[in-house]
């Protein structure tokens, strides 16, 4: 089947809340899947993408942080992360899910993350910079938290509920 792009949910949304389940195996539908959410990254734009943020409460993400180059498309089944550096990095994140808000957050600067692959290989990287502050926001929403969990309440309402007037203007059309 040709890739899909799939639309992206909008934060607040009961399903981005959730805990996500493992997947059990790899079958034609998690490939199928997986090469939708990038073909749904890439139309975005985005640098990640989690299965939660298209309304799939599965543990997979993808991400593609090379800015210039080679594209380097990566697809991640139950990641997990193995350990964390102690020294911390803040990056001025944003969400597909919560668009055009921004607010930094501090992370471990890297993390060393085991996956299954959609070979059905289990893998292990250490990641650093964006793509370490990447791989945890995505993990984050495997696990039904997003980057303005680590905001205070005063801020975090707020976003919240531009994100629910941005909402109704676009149920209204
Ligand atoms: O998970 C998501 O919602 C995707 C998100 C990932 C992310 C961004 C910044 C820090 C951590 C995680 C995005 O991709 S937001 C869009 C974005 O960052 C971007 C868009 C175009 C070019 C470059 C970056
Ligand atoms: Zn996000």
């Amino acid at each position: 089947m040709a890739d899909m792009i799939r639309p992206i949910l909008i934060h607040p949304d009961p399903r981005l809340k959730k805990l996500c389940d493992p997947v059990a195996e790899i079958t034609p539908e998690i490939r199928q899947l997986a090469a939708d959410m990038l073909e749904t990254m890439y139309d975005a734009p985005g640098i990640g993408l989690a299965a939660p943020q298209v309304g799939v409460t599965k543990r997979i993400i993808v991400m593609d942080c090379i800015k210039d180059g080679e594209p380097e498309p990566m697809a991640l089944v139950n990641p997990e992360v193995i350990w964390a550096s102690e020294d911390l990095s803040t990056y001025e994140e944003g969400c597909l899910s919560i668009p055009d808000q921004y607010a930094d957050v501090k992370r471990p600067a890297e993390v060393k993350v085991r996956w299954l692959g959609l070979d059905g290989e289990v893998q292990e990287r250490q990641f650093a910079g964006l793509w370490a502050t990447c791989v945890q926001h995505e993990i984050d929403h495997l696990d039904g938290k997003l980057f303005i969990d680590y905001l205070g309440p005063l801020k975090r309402q707020m976003i919240t509920r531009k994100m629910e007037k941005l909402k109704r203007e676009r149920a209204r059309g």
